[in-house]
């Protein structure tokens, strides 16, 4: 079975390990979120590529959720000992080791497709991991603060503000000239299946949404999506404040209007939820809550479930 799943960070990835588990014999293709990429003292930085890689080749830190296990901040510290700005952004030292690999392979003239392709090689991750395009596509969040209206990168608002500060606008720059990374629309088409985990649905899938073809490939395809929305909140990380953004409210129902009855097939939501509906979606309540590998991997048998 040839199951396609976009992913974000943390909820995306630790679904996937699920997904692997509940169906060992599929052949799964995730189409990473590129939008939370950033240079950091020259090195290009792909957190939600390195999540899903690290988690599915076992070198996840996992009570972070993101970054090596085991790590340590020596070549931080001493970045800091200089001076060097951010100091807000934790990159540890065996993560540098995948920065650069990263940074040398994009600069001798590598894709970032081609360049995850090469660092999977040593992660194994029992997926074959695509970024959303190898073209380039940041999420920057407008806000409005002491300095005034001004544009920062998601990082700083995700990681050094705690999306403390309202977002007054999600943009995207660069997805209307982004083009889907090779083997990204093939891998839709050939698909039997396609699954949205409970990635953040403005600053992961939506990002994946809005790379051009994406979204109308998908709408051929039958999609069933899992709520990363349990009661009215996010399960981890600011969903809500990403949502608030875009006037969407935070509830299940609200994101399976968001990604619509057109992409949608059906839609997985928590007991709690079981109200939801929308015309044209198959809408299943079950828990949700991924708190171990086995109702992880029980979440993942329910949506495959739902694709029959
Ligand atoms: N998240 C944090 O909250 N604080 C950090 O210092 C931090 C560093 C970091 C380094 C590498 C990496 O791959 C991810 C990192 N993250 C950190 C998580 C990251 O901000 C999020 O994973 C995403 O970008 C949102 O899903």
């Amino acid at each position: 079975m040839r199951i396609v799943s976009l992913a974000g960070g943390i909820g995306g990835a630790r679904f996937l390990r699920g997904l692997q588990a509940a169906a060992p014999e599929a052949e799964i293709t995730v189409i990473g979120n590129t939008g939370d990429d950033i240079t950091l003292f020259g090195l290009r930085v792909c957190p939600d590529l390195d999540t899903v890689m690290y988690t599915l080749g076992g070198g996840i830190d996992e009570e972070q959720g993101w970054g090596r296990a085991g790590e340590h901040h020596v070549v931080k510290e001493e970045l800091a000992a200089y001076g060097m700005e951010p100091q807000w952004f934790g990159l540890g030292d065996r993560d540098f080791a995948t920065h650069i690999v990263r940074t040398q392979m994009l600069g001798a003239g590598y894709p970032l497709s081609a360049v995850t392709e090469a660092l999977c090689a040593r992660w194994r991750p029992g997926v074959r991991l695509i970024p959303m395009t190898d073209d380039r596509a940041e999420t920057h969040v407008v806000i409005h603060d002491e300095q005034g209206r001004r544009a920062i990168h998601f990082q700083e608002w995700w990681v050094r503000l705690r999306a403390s500060v309202p977002a007054e606008e999600i943009v995207l720059i660069g997805a209307d000239d982004a083009k889907p990374a090779p083997g990204v629309l093939e891998a839709i088409q050939a698909a039997d299946a396609v699954i949205l985990p409970p990635s953040n649905p403005v600053v992961s899938i939506g990002t994946i949404l809005q790379i051009p073809g994406i979204r109308e490939a998908l709408e051929a395809k039958t999609v069933v999506g899992v709520s990363p929305i349990i009661g009215g909140a996010p399960v981890r990380g600011m969903a809500d404040a990403c949502l608030a953004a875009i006037g969407v409210e935070t509830t299940a129902q609200a994101v399976l209007e968001l990604y619509g009855s057109r992409l949608l097939d059906g839609w997985l939501v928590a007991e709690q939820d079981s109200g939801v509906a929308l015309d044209g979606v198959r809408v299943v309540a079950r828990p949700l809550l991924m708190s171990d590998p086995a109702a992880t991997e029980a979440i993942a048998r329910a949506t495959l479930d739902l694709l029959k």
